[in-house]
């Protein structure tokens, strides 16, 4: 007869699961007893970067992955990366240990105290399977939560005494045959109508989200653009967490201001909005205004109700957003509009010293390989980074969607590791990197060939700008004088370097990026400033 154990590892087996990605504590390890040699377990050496590695390789890899936690501690640490995953709608299956069934009641040490509360409200469903018995069923169901759309995490605790149950072998056959589909095509006759708008429409315009990435709509966004004549802007970031359309093209004109009045200035003269895979929008900061142009009207596609529910304007049409484009598609003919004025694309950066963030992203533009991914957290210079690399493969850039820092750092890694034939470029500003460090331990102890880019201005700029918007002054703790990510990187085993000049930065990332049996960090020191061209 096996046990709990082995019919849960076979739920894992049967979905591609075998990556986990964990931190492990007592009460975790009667799940990791006798270890299949089919798995490999990812170690992180603390919750948040395990969330964030499972966070990558969830949407580079597009299944659903799993995280093992330590109980109410590991949870806990982990709430942060938990949100950033469900607002990038990674797939995961987030599992905890729990003391022992007969110790709970007595809520003995290491006992997870309501447990299905820690990780709420960032889990699509939380639970605690009320028998042993149960725990292969609620790991399935778990699974299917996590992948139907709109993706994320879902998470079950397990009492620690639960491996070594006899499960019952009917409800596991049955867990095992079953699989679930949540493609969801959306209401043809709103498609009909929104076809028609285009046809009709005097000056449309595109708006990409990072879901036309995730769903594999990169060809259809593109056709259809192409067909149609439409200018198009990416939804703002933050809140963008994944590029939904090559930034390269002729009719990519930008990214949308992410604010109100900004944003509906940039739209101004338009009388049909298209919004493909995004929120409407992920607006931050408030900069008040009217919500759309004048006699605009906003239609929204997007696979999350809930995205749907809360837009503040225009028509949702729910559904999976490739099928929604590719049906538009085959709907409308071609359209004499004219494409838009090609965009003004940035010129060469002032030479300065220390160079400025523009002039270190137009380093990384000069050695970028084709099939580069950038993993990006480098809040003062993500435009600057968005209008040089112009990234113009799908799967080629992962942001945090929420804004919580911990994510870039350690999602590279788990990128890396789910797309191992591409060169994967984390670029981190010094502050950010500090939420994730640790993962530094991973990459080189795992060998993982994650070219990691660190812009070193000593502060946290972008909250000076905000302090400046909000009118704020004498704030304390926005200066990082002295931190040093290169020398703390050498100690967790990860060979670094800081350069300086523009040609020294480019030459060093072109060498890191050749690099394949594991990780390199270049650092190099940027003068203060909004890095936006
Ligand atoms: C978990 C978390 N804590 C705090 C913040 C607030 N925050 C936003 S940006 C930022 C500073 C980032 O500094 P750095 O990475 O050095 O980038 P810079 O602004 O200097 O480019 C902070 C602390 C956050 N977004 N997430």
């Amino acid at each position: 007869m096996r046990t709990i154990r082995e019919a849960t590892f076979e739920v894992f087996r049967t979905h591609g699961m075998r990556t986990i990605f964990g931190n492990p504590g007592s009460t975790e390890l009667p799940m990791l007893k006798d270890f299949p040699q089919d798995f490999s377990y990812v170690l992180g050496l603390q919750e948040l970067v395990v969330v964030g590695m499972a966070d990558g390789f969830a949407q580079a890899s597009g299944r659903v992955t799993h995280v093992n936690l330590h109980t109410a501690p590991g949870v806990g640490n982990a709430v942060g990366g938990i949100g950033n995953a469900l607002a990038n709608k990674a797939p995961l299956l987030i599992t905890a240990g729990q003391q022992v069934r007969p110790q709970i009641t007595m809520e003995a040490n290491l006992t997870n105290r309501d447990a299905l509360l820690v990780p709420q409200p960032y889990v699509k469903w939380s639970h605690e399977p009320p028998r042993a018995k149960d725990v292969p069923a609620a790991i399935a169901r778990a699974i299917h939560h996590a992948s139907l759309p709109p993706c994320g995490p879902a998470f079950v605790s397990i009492p620690m005494d639960d491996w070594e149950a006899e499960p019952d072998e009917d409800s596991i056959r049955q867990a095992l045959a079953r699989g679930v589909r949540g493609r969801a095509l959306p209401d043809p006759v709103a498609l009909e109508d929104l076809a028609g708008m285009l046809a009709e429409a005097r000056n449309p315009v595109f708006i990409a989200g990072g879901d036309i990435d995730a769903s594999g709509g990169w060809d259809a966004a593109v056709a259809l653009v192409e067909k149609q004549g439409l200018p198009v802007w990416a939804t703002p970031a933050p809140g963008g967490g994944r590029i939904g359309f090559p930034e390269d093209h002729a009719n990519f004109l930008g990214i949308l201001p992410p604010a109100i009045g900004p944003a509906t200035e940039t739209l101004s003269g338009h009388d049909l909005v298209v919004v493909v895979g995004s929120s409407v929008f992920p607006y931050y900061p408030y900069i008040p205004g009217s919500l759309l142009p004048q006699g605009a009207v906003l239609v929204q596609i997007t696979c999350d109700p809930a995205e749907a529910a809360r837009a503040p304007m225009g028509t949702a049409i729910v559904g999976d957003v490739t099928l929604a484009l590719e049906q538009l598609l085959e709907l409308l003919g071609p359209s004499e509009r004219p494409g838009p004025q090609a965009r003004a694309l940035p010129g060469e950066p002032a030479e300065t010293d220390p160079i400025s963030g523009s002039a270190a992203m137009a380093a990384l533009a000069e050695v970028w390989p084709q099939d580069g991914i950038a993993v990006v957290e480098t809040p003062s210079s993500t435009i600057a980074l968005r209008n040089r690399l112009r990234l113009s493969q799908p799967g080629s850039y992962y942001f945090s969607s929420s804004g919580g820092l911990g994510f870039g750092i350690a999602a590279a890694v788990g990128v890396q590791l789910a797309q191992p034939e591409r060169p994967v470029v984390c670029v981190l500003g010094e502050g950010s990197a500090q939420y994730g460090i640790t993962v530094m331990w991973t990459a080189a102890a795992y060998r993982v060939p994650v070219t990691f880019l660190v812009l070193r201005n000593e502060e946290y700029m972008i909250l000076k700008w905000f302090a400046g918007l909000e009118g704020v002054e004498g704030a304390p703790g926005l200066d990082l004088e002295g931190l040093d990510v290169a020398t703390v990187a050498e100690a967790y085993g990860v060979s670094a370097q800081e350069v300086y000049a523009r040609e020294e930065t480019a030459e060093a990332l072109r060498a890191a990026i050749a690099v394949e049996d594991g990780p390199r960090l270049v650092q190099v020191p940027v003068s203060s400033g909004m890095w936006l061209d």
